[in-house]
């Protein structure tokens, strides 16, 4: 045999060097993306006229609506709404409910029938957080 032990070395040397660097790269990328889920009710629950909602928000933290802070913002429901478009301001309306006190959870009353409610999270300026900051289940009030 004149199998020389140096290549196998470089080459153990060089694929450590891969991996390590591939790993990094994959932590990097598994960084979970900010993200907002409505935890109450369960997406097709039928529920009372009065009922809970529950807001989840991952990645960015929840405070009183006012000052611009980065990563930062409230709650709001949207009542059978598409989400607000990343910048735009979150319409003060009946199908658009502020939590601008920093809330992660209210009581809402809606007469029967079927409803799609959208979670979506805007800045300390109303200004939304767009779609990927935004989580829609559907339910109906008996
Ligand atoms: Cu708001």
């Amino acid at each position: 045999m004149t199998h020389s032990s140096t290549a196998p070395r470089t080459l153990a040397g060089t694929s450590l060097a891969v991996l390590t660097l591939s790993l990094l790269t994959a932590c990097a990328a598994m960084a979970p993306a900010p993200s907002v889920a409505l935890l109450e009710p369960a997406n097709g629950a039928t529920v009372g006229s009065t009922f809970k909602v529950r807001f989840g928000v991952k990645g960015m933290a929840v405070a009183p609506a006012g000052a611009i802070v980065a990563d930062s913002g409230h709650n709001h429901l949207l009542i059978n709404q598409m989400p607000v478009p990343q910048g735009q301001s979150v319409p003060f309306d009946d199908q658009h409910k502020h939590f601008g006190a920093g809330q992660t959870e209210a009581m809402i009353t809606l007469p029967p029938g079927q409803y799609k409610l959208t979670s979506q999270f805007a800045n300390g300026a109303h200004q939304s957080y767009g779609p990927a900051m935004s989580s829609s289940i559907q339910i109906t009030v008996k």
